[in-house]
């Protein structure tokens, strides 16, 4: 007898218009807009539910960092009515109750497969379609593939030595069990202070009976100020969501603050504090950021935001040496930033140690712990809050071959060469979508407004193929050359290039560096989108 999945697959579906790989954010949309739009599409998802980095990331304190009010979807007047978000920061389970909640109401689970990784997917030169092939060995062909692998979900888990003798338990923030993981009574060791450390260090340290941090570079963070919406904002919001939504659009990152376009140099060190103390009051990753038009541009000027939260951190740890240790010395902002609860303060607990792994490197991972070139920590649980190899990461997983079998990580050597066009295509690849793909605004802005415009924009090219009767659409290479120039360019007059991070690839042993992130603005990058498909497409063959 057959099972459901293979009768599903023989019998009806083998052949659809586009396959879309991914249930996150950015699939689930793209299914719903292209349904609307009357084509045939199949999601197929790693995970067995809907999601996406909200259901693989179940680690404690895992919240959002975007106010919550723009973080979801804005393509749906009713969806904005229905939904009510509790706070400005939300836990994971409450996201991931969100997105469950779009799959119903929009009735997208009868397309998706569930428990199925994509694992290669060829053009076929012959008939222009991709045959896709799934991890069970099935195989199924599509005109149009995209991918909504997201840029974060490509785990990293460094290449330590001896994990495989580790006696205790341990475990990736990303790929967090469903059951709770009990720290209670455990010497808990977490390796890594980016957002996911800095948000799941505090709460563990409240449970654990010891918790050892292992710190390779420190980080500026700021307070999140997290607090319950009430009903008054919360009626107001809805109230006025167009209005929300049109700032939010026109603004550079997708959320509508205002950036004060004064250096922070044309101000006197007491009129910086002032407003670095509004900033820093009104609490979030953005705010601080803007307080001066010219923190991410101009040393001088960013030294001053630095040396802001510095005072800020040895205001608050009272241990001298804790306190310098964790002291950044990095170019505020160009490490993606942080807000925290309570981070700092974390290292005034007694049962709270901070290892400084830039000073005494991790030598290996032994059977009863972590060994430094200095010491032995016998730990109980081990928690790697150690990243992603991100933006190319997830798309080199799968076997992506285009026209005359060329591999994409041939094509882009590795990422060395990473060149896309507007970060959505690829020449050579034709009827390939990426969403939010290398050289798009993605991580550097609040990601659903940029994952709805990508999809907006794929959704409205496939319906300007059909109309026109166009087979194939494809960069062409002299474009995707002058985009990517143009992405270095921006990213190049900014600090952000000059500071290894994992946007530069710099936290994966042996990834070629680059900077794969477009700067100018998710409203700028809105009006480039749109120029080339009011202009027939301009930068890409249409066949
Ligand atoms: P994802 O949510 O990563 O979904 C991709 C899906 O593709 C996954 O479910 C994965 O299983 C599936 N997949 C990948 N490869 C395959 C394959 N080969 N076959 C089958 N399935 C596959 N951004 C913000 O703007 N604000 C925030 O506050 C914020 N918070 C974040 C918190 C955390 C802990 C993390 C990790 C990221 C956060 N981000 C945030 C960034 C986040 O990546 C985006 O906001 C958004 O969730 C991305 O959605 P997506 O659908 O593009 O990708
Ligand atoms: O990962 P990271 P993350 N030995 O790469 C350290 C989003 N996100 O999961 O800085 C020792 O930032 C590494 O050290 P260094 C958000 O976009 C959002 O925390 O490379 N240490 C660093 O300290 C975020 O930026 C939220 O020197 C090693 C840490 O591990 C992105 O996801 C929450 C090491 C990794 O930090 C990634 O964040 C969570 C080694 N070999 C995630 N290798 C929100 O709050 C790595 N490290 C919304």
């Amino acid at each position: 007898m057959k099972s459901n999945q293979q009768e599903f697959l023989t019998d009806q579906a083998d052949r659809f218009d586009a396959v879309i790989v991914g249930a996150g954010f950015s699939g689930l949309y793209m299914l719903y807009r292209l349904r609307e739009a009357g084509f045939s599409a199949r999601i197929y998802e790693a995970a067995d539910g809907v999601g996406g980095v909200w259901y693989w990331n179940r680690y404690p304190g895992a919240r959002c960092d975007s106010d919550s009010i723009y973080y979801n979807y804005t393509f749906s007047d009713e969806l904005i009515k229905e939904w009510t978000w509790s706070s400005r920061y939300p836990e994971q389970p409450e996201i991931l109750r969100y997105l469950n909640f779009v799959a119903d109401k929009f009735d997208l689970r009868r397309d998706i497969q569930f428990k199925t990784r994509i694992t290669s997917a060829h053009y076929n030169d012959g008939n222009s379609m991709w045959n896709v092939l799934t991890d069970d060995g099935t195989s199924v062909s599509a005109n149009y593939f995209i991918t909504a692998v997201g840029c974060l979900s490509s785990a990293n888990i460094p290449n330590f030595k001896g994990l495989n003798r580790f006696e205790g338990e341990w475990y990736h923030t990303g790929n967090w069990p469903h059951e709770k993981v009990d720290f209670e009574s455990k010497r808990v060791g977490v390796i890594g202070t980016g957002s996911s450390g800095v948000q799941s260090i505090p709460v563990i340290a409240k449970e654990a009976k010891h918790l050892t941090v292992f710190q390779r570079t420190p980080q500026y963070s700021v307070p999140a100020r997290n607090h319950p919406y009430n009903e008054a904002f919360i009626r107001e919001t809805k109230e006025n969501y167009s209005e929300i939504k049109k700032q939010m659009l026109e603004s550079r990152v997708g959320i509508p603050i205002k950036r004060n376009d004064r250096s922070a140099l044309d101000d006197t060190p007491e009129e910086r504090k002032l407003k670095f103390e509004e900033a820093w009051n009104k609490g979030g990753i953005w705010t601080l950021g803007a307080a001066y038009n010219d923190l991410a541009i101009n040393e001088a000027a960013n030294e001053t935001a630095a040396e802001f939260i510095r005072v800020k951190i040895k205001e608050k740890v009272h241990d001298p040496e804790a306190a310098k240790k964790l002291m950044p010395s990095y170019y505020y902002l160009a490490k993606r930033p942080i807000c925290d609860t309570h981070y700092y303060e974390t290292f005034n607990r007694e049962n709270v140690t901070l290892v400084d792994v830039k000073e005494s490197p991790i030598e290996k991972i032994t059977s009863k712990g972590v060994k430094t070139t200095e010491t032995e920590y016998e730990l109980d649980t081990l928690v790697f809050a150690t990243g992603y190899d991100a933006m190319t990461g997830p798309l080199f997983k799968i076997d992506i071959c285009g026209k005359e079998g060329k591999a994409l990580k041939e094509k882009w050597d590795n990422g060395a060469q990473t060149r896309t066009y507007l970060g959505i295509a690829t020449a050579g690849f034709p009827n390939f979508f990426m969403i939010t793909g290398p050289e798009s605004p993605s991580v550097i802005s609040n990601m659903p407004v940029s994952i709805e415009q990508h999809v907006e924009w794929i959704a409205d090219c496939l319906q300007y193929l059909r109309v026109h009767n166009i087979e194939t659409i494809e960069a062409k290479t002299e474009a995707e050359e002058a985009w990517s120039k143009h992405c270095k360019d921006v990213a190049d007059a900014t600090l952000y290039s000059k500071t290894e991070s994992w946007y530069t690839g710099a936290n994966i042993a042996g990834k070629p560096r680059g900077f794969l992130i477009y700067l100018g603005g998710v409203d700028q990058y809105r009006k480039i989108c749109n120029d080339v498909a009011d202009k027939g497409y301009k930068g890409f063959s249409l066949m």
